[in-house]
Formats: structure tokens, C-alpha cells, sequence
């Protein structure tokens, strides 16, 4: 699972990663301080079955604290982008090409305002985040149209010609974006164009076909970022009417979480609050600000929204769900004894069967049946996985 984070120069992408991967990129507030793509291990956070089942687990392909779980998701932070950098403007669009395996792309929004569409620091509330939204979907609209219409001519004429699938012909020349024949026949069906005439097809038409593949193959989530800042709280509903809205304040997560990870105080990602346990190890400059964090960010919006834009993306816009393999249905566990050692995140509607593929080929091509492990009771290989569900494989060749 990859993760993309998009937005113009100083709107706080690197900040974000910064805060859900605990790393440590060069941060600054003026633009283009990101050139080259930075990558980083975050998590999406649930809660873990071990509570519910009242066991003691052993997280071998994931972490497990006070029975939360967090999954690692890759995150990818690469340059700001600025209107018409598909026509190379600023760093240009090169550099798009790092998400071409994004699986979903978080959009990092400077929500209060503080810098122009080109990330230039301005008086707070002047810039205009719903601008900042309408731009960069352009700009990946256009940076989608670019590829597309590569050899266009050419696609046509199969098309038209040798009577060739559009679908079948686009999904060569996509192959490098992580798209699937399903997204484009989606794009194509949400587009309302005629797949089988593309030389009627209009500039607009081109452009909203690119529009429309993104949404299906990248989906976007926006992060309303700078939510400390008094400015954010008008545009954040002016924000929601442009899609999935998460408020957040990276720069408060990443404090939070350097705090806790030096034992000054206990916050886990995502928490809604925080307890002070060495208030020596907190800096003077900082405690009015934590404070403030208590109260204007974790009271008022319920955590810092890092990680629930993570796991918006993962568990909304992308739809997926949790599920825990075992080998022992009825301890829960691994052939080595480790009980609940990997939760495996999957699309909503994954069969049996192919979960077992997911885990191994050797389990998917020898697959018998499933097993429940809550219930005990068998499941085919057609039989849809339910989030949060504890699965045996049984097949033939078991993994040793
Ligand atoms: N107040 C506030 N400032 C933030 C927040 N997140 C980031 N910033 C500040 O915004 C500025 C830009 O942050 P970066 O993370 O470098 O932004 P970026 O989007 O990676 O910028 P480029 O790499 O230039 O594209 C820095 O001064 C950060 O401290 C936030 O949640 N609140
Ligand atoms: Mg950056």
C-alpha cells in the first residue's frame, strides 16, 4: 500500500510525513524545500481483536500497543506543485512520476490561508484553500491527460480501425500508474463517452475522462492543514464541499509524538489525549503550546487528524478492511505459536480464496476452504471476508 502526499510547496506535506513516520526531512517555510521524493512507514490505527478475545498477542508484520493496532502503509512526500507545472512550471511535473504507484493520494491543504497558490508565505486568511484544491486536481487531471494521450493518434486508429478495445489499449500505455482494466472501464462509464468512437472525443472530453480515471484509480483525500491557526476554521467548510475533509495539524502530531517517543509524556498516534509524566523533559517554549494542543486541537476536533486522514484513506476512500490470519483457529496463532501475528489490510469484498493468494500462491492454488476462527465455521472460497475477521486457510499445501 502506497500513499501519496500532493499539494502546492509550503502547504506542510513533509511535516505530515514527518509526523505519521516519526522521520526527520528537512522542513521550512518557504516553497520547494522537498526537490527529490521522500518515502517513510506510517500506520493506520484499529483496534485490535486481542482485546475482544481476550488474548495476549505476538504482532510480527504489525505493532500492538494497549490493544491498539497500527499497520504499516508506505508514504511518499515529493515536491509542491504550482498551477501549470504540467506545462513545467516551478519543479515542473517530472516528479509526479514518483506516485505513479500511489495507491491513493492525500492532498495537504494550508487551510488557514497563510501562503499563496505558489506556497509564498502571505498574512493569514488571504490565501484561499478551496483555489488550492480546484489547482491541483487540475494539475493531475492534466498530468493524466499528458500520459493518456501519449500515441493517441495511434490508439484511435486501433481503436477505429482494427476495431482493438479502448480499455485493452489504454491499459498498456497506463501500466506504469497502478491502474486496473476496472478503473478505466469505471473512468469510461463515469465519463459517458463512447469507448468505441475516441476520434469524436473533444479536448473536454479528454480531460474529464482523465479527470474521472484519477478519481477511480487516486482516490483523494484533503487534509485540512494549519488547524491551529485561528484562520483555518472558516474555510473548513467551505473545504468539505470539495470531497472527503479531514482537519489536522501535522506540525501538533509531530510535537506530540516527539514528546512521547522521549517519555516526556504518554500519546499514542491518534489519541484524543495526551498525559504529562516528566515534565522536565519538556522545553519552557513548549508547555504553553502544549496546553493549547490540549485544548484548541485534541478538545475541539478530537485528535490532531493525522492519523485519521491516514486511516480515512485506507478504511474510506480506498474502502479496505482488517484481516487477521492464523494457522490455529482455535489459539489464534502462527506455526510458531505467535498469537495474531499479521493483519493483512484488503479491499471490501475479498473472498477466501483470495486472501490465500494475498498471503502465498501456494495457499490460493492448493486452497481447500477457509476457516472462521471467531466461529469455527467453514467458508468457501467465494465466501466475502467481513473487516476485523480471524481466518484459517486450509489448503493443501499448508505453509511450513
Ligand atoms: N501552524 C502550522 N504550521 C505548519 C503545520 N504544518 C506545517 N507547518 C509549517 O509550514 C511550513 C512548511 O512546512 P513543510 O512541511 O516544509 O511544507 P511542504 O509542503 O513540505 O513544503 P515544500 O517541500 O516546500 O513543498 C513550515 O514552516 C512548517 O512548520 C501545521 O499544522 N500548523
Ligand atoms: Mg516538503
Amino acid at each position: 500500500m502506497l500513499v501519496g502526499i500532493v499539494g502546492k510547496p509550503n502547504s506542510g506535506k513533509t511535516t505530515f510525513l514527518n509526523a505519521a513516520c516519526l522521520t526527520e526531512y528537512k522542513v521550512a517555510d518557504y516553497p520547494f524545500t522537498t526537490i527529490n521524493a521522500q518515502q517513510g512507514t506510517g500506520y493506520v490505527r484499529i483496534n485490535c481483536v486481542c482485546k475482544e478475545l481476550g488474548v495476549k498477542d505476538n504482532p510480527k508484520n504489525s505493532i500492538c500497543m494497549d490493544g491498539v493496532r497500527y499497520i504499516p502503509i508506505n508514504l511518499l512526500d515529493v515536491a509542491g506543485l504550482v498551477p501549470d507545472a504540467w506545462q513545467g512550471r516551478g519543479l515542473g511535473n517530472q516528479f509526479l512520476d514518483d506516485l505513479r504507484r500511489a495507491d491513493a493520494l492525500i492532498h495537504v491543504v494550508d487551510a488557514s490561508g497563510s501562503t499563496d497558490l505558489e506556497g509564498k508565505p502571505v498574512e493569514p486568511g488571504k490565501g484561499d484553500p478551496v483555489k488550492d484544491v480546484e489547482f491541483l486536481e487540475r494539475e493531475i487531471a492534466m498530468w493524466f491527460k499528458q500520459i493518456i494521450m501519449r500515441e493517441w493518434p495511434k490508439t484511435i486508429r486501433e481503436v477505429e480501425v482494427a476495431k482493438g478495445k479502448l480499455e485493452d489499449l489504454l491499459i498498456d500505455r497506463l501500466s506504469g500508474l497502478a491502474i486496473k482494466k476496472a478503473h478505466i472501464k469505471k473512468a469510461l462509464q463515469d465519463s459517458k463517452l463512447a469507448s468505441d468512437k475516441p476520434k469524436s472525443w473533444s479536448e473536454d472530453d479528454l480531460y474529464n475522462f482523465a479527470r474521472s480515471l484519477q478519481k477511480v484509480s487516486k482516490p483523494m483525500l484533503i487534509c485540512a492543514n494549519k488547524i491551529d491557526r485561528k484562520t483555518s476554521a472558516p474555510n473548513l467548510e467551505k473545504l468539505k464541499q470539495k470531497g472527503v475533509v479531514v482537519p489536522a495539524s501535522a506540525l501538533a502530531e509531530f510535537m506530540l509524538r516527539k514528546l512521547a517517543e522521549e517519555g516526556a509524556i504518554e500519546y499514542k498516534a491518534g489519541d484524543s489525549q495526551f498525559k504529562i509524566l516528566k515534565p522536565e523533559k519538556i522545553p519552557e517554549r513548549q508547555k504553553p503550546v502544549l496546553e493549547k494542543i490540549r485544548e484548541e486541537i485534541l478538545g475541539k476536533y478530537g485528535s490532531t487528524g493525522v492519523q485519521e486522514a491516514l486511516n480515512q484513506t485506507v478504511f474510506g476512500v480506498l474502502n479496505m478492511i482488517a484481516v487477521y490470519p492464523v494457522e490455529d483457529a482455535n489459539k489464534y496463532c502462527d506455526h510458531n505459536g505467535n498469537v495474531l501475528p499479521d493483519v493483512y489490510l484488503v479491499p471490501k469484498g475479498t473472498t477466501a480464496r483470495e486472501l490465500a493468494y494475498t498471503i502465498h500462491t501456494d495457499l490460493g492454488e492448493t486452497f481447500i476452504h477457509a476457516i472462521d476462527a471467531r466461529t469455527k465455521q467453514r467458508l468457501a472460497e467465494n465466501a466475502e471476508l467481513k473487516d476485523r475477521d480471524i481466518i484459517k486457510i486450509v489448503a493443501a499445501k499448508g505453509l511450513k
